[in-house]
């Protein structure tokens, strides 16, 4: 009578235990069980659909361990106590579960397709997005285009140990390491590497997307809040790979056409300085 008490006691204490560490998980776990997101719709849609698998899995884990442990805990052998009784099949049962788990797989394709598709396909930008962007042509190979074909295009490329980021325009307009888009518009890259296999990643603004020699991959994201969103190469491409992170900094848009301004103006400050400095050094070569 004591013992059973003391066993009430001990697995009332556990259950109050684990109560509290799965009240306690979402925040020490952000990241660590579910896909990090809050980027880009993209990488929300794919944090969600993780989330219901990884719900529907929980439930059946728990039906089936519970059973397990309680069939064990009821059923065990007891001394003095009649012999087991052996049990060979039961069709119900097991079309039973059998049908349970078609269904399962069934509402889980369902549930992926109905994702799928804003995954892939880019959302049209916002009315306070770049507008800049609207006269941008699109030759999408694999992707669709946003619609109304509004959205900045962005061509990545890898290189050992660096990305590098080119802008669509008739000066030239790029950058390395840090990609700085505007807010509200859909940003569609085109992800080629030169030398290696590279992989792009930034968790919070969607999936992987592999940059490959001789490949053009395509991808999007379209971020709602000014922010800096953090990634890092995720394919191992030699020594350094692990240098190899990428910055993406979403500036209002205002913002974001005063840096473009100000890169190209760059730009071009620095290619007339190398003109200028080859000149002169022809110069000299010719007069020795
Ligand atoms: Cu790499």
């Amino acid at each position: 009578m004591r013992r059973g008490r003391h066993t009430r006691t001990l697995l009332a204490a556990l259950a109050l235990g684990a109560g509290a560490l799965l009240v306690a998980a979402p925040a020490a776990m952000a990241g660590a069980i579910f896909p990090e997101s809050g980027g880009s719709p993209n990488a929300d849609d794919i944090s969600t659909l993780y989330e219901i698998t990884f719900y529907i899995g929980l439930v059946i884990f728990i039906g089936v361990e519970g059973t397990l442990i309680w069939s064990l805990v009821k059923y065990r052998a007891r001394r003095g106590g009649p012999p087991a009784e052996q049990i060979h099949g039961n069709t119900p049962l097991e079309v039973g579960w059998t049908m349970g788990a078609a269904a399962i797989v069934v509402v889980l394709a369902a549930v992926t397709f109905v994702y799928l598709d804003d995954i892939t396909n880019p959302p049209a930008s916002g009315p306070d997005g770049l507008q800049a962007a609207e006269a941008v042509q699109f030759a999408a190979i694999n992707q669709t285009e946003p619609p109304g074909g509004e959205g900045l295009k962005i061509g990545v490329n890898g290189q050992q140990y660096l990305w590098r980021y080119d802008y669509p325009g008739d000066q030239p307009l790029f950058a390395y390491h840090e990609m700085v888009v505007p807010v509200n518009t859909t940003v569609l890259l085109e992800i080629t590497s030169q030398d290696v296999a590279h992989s792009w990643w930034i968790p919070e603004l969607g999936g992987k997307a592999d940059a490959l020699p001789g490949h053009v991959n395509e991808t999007w994201f379209k971020i709602s809040e000014p922010g800096v969103y953090s990634g890092q190469c995720a394919e191992l491409c030699g020594d350094n790979h692990a240098d190899m992170r990428a910055t993406v900094r979403a500036l209002p848009v205002a913002e974001y056409e005063a840096w473009a301004q100000q890169q190209r103006a760059d730009i071009q400050e620095a290619q007339e300085a190398l003109a200028e400095q080859r000149e002169r050094r022809e110069e000299t070569e010719t007069r020795q």
